[in-house]
């Protein structure tokens, strides 16, 4: 599945610190040679792959990030130092636009660093222009002026599962408690509108879409537009609430109609039935559920998203189901 996300950001290296004019003090010898240092270099900018989804969201309120100046030349004939680089932390599958120079950059696998903007040199003090024409150089230059400009990140993630259902069904609640996502939860249908995405702790990540309703593969509802993304996916994960048992399998296969009705190989994936909300129900309606469930699913796991224990085991048996081939 994948899903565009984009923030802007603005970003500046850093600027060259200034060449100095200073001379050598020698005993007897006020000025004894030109001695003054070239400034250091400012910091550049890079950007870095990271496994976290989340981290987009971080950075939408920074207004701008900027490396460090580099300093201004000393006496002595030493050099300034160089600002400090600035590496900003965006998920793999990052899409990275230069909104002036057009440049796009990708980040396609976790560590991948790319330098997006370059740092200003530093200026030359007075020793550089030292000559036998030019025994006293009073001359020095300033440091360069760093790169600035706009960025357009686009997130351009596959999801590996797919997590669909009826509305209500405790889909967004689920990604919120597997993931470090914060999506919208209601008691009421239709709360998500979004797609949303979060990451197990392995790294795999999940999408969370609207609510599938009847009619929902000829447009009905929010979900149909989804569908489409869900495609893409390596495995489905239909979540299936206990609170009404004995419309349990009408409900399934109202999902599982729509999934046949779309087409595109939806029902051939890898699906996993998740029984939600175990925590509302006795454990009777539960083997009762996986009993009608059980002639049109082998893999059938629960979850309550009030029971801790019970999502941390789901994680693993998700992270399992995705890593066998
Ligand atoms: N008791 C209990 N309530 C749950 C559980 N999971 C979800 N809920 C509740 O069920 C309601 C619906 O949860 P959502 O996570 O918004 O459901 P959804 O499937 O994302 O719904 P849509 O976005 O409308 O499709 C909310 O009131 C949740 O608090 C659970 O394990 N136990
Ligand atoms: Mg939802």
């Amino acid at each position: 599945m994948a899903f565009i996300d984009e923030i802007q950001f603005h970003a500046r290296a850093g600027e060259g610190g200034g060449g100095v004019v200073r001379w050598r003090h020698e005993k007897g010898k006020e000025f004894a040679g030109a001695a003054g240092g070239n400034g250091g270099k400012g910091g550049d900018v890079f950007v870095r792959a990271v496994r976290d989804v989340n981290i987009l969201a971080r950075h939408k309120a920074v207004k701008l990030f900027a490396a460090g100046n580099g300093e201004d030349g000393q006496n002595w004939s030493r050099q300034g130092r160089a600002g400090d680089d600035l590496y900003i932390d965006l998920p793999i599958g990052s899409i990275i636009t230069n909104s002036e120079t057009k440049r796009v950059v990708e980040l396609v696998e976790d560590g991948q660093i790319e330098k997006i903007l370059h740092g200003g040199r530093g200026g030359l003090g007075n020793e550089y222009f030292k000559a036998s024409t030019n025994v006293r150089p009073e001359q020095s230059t300033g440091g360069m002026q760093p790169e600035e400009a706009g960025f357009i990140v686009e997130l351009d993630l596959i999801a590996d599962a797919g997590l669909i259902g009826l509305p209500n069904a405790g889909k967004s609640s689920l990604l919120n408690a597997l993931t470090s996502a914060h999506a919208k939860v209601g008691s009421y249908q239709f709360t998500t509108l979004d797609p949303n995405l979060g990451a197990l702790p392995g790294g795999y990540i999940l999408a969370d879409i609207p609510g599938l309703i009847e009619g929902a593969s000829e447009g009905k509802g929010l979900g149909h537009k989804f569908l489409k993304h869900v495609k893409r996916t390596k495995m489905l994960l239909h979540l299936v609430s206990l609170e009404d048992v004995a419309a349990i399998e009408k409900n399934y296969l109202s999902i599982r109609k729509e999934l046949e009705k779309y087409g595109n190989g939806l029902t051939d994936k890898k699906e996993v039935i998740i029984l939600t909300k175990t925590d509302l129900v006795d454990t009777k309606a539960i083997k009762e559920a996986r009993k009608i469930l059980g002639s049109h699913s082998k893999d059938i796991l629960e979850v309550s998203v009030l029971d801790d224990e019970s999502i941390k085991k789901l994680s693993e048996a998700i992270t399992e189901r995705l890593t066998v081939k």
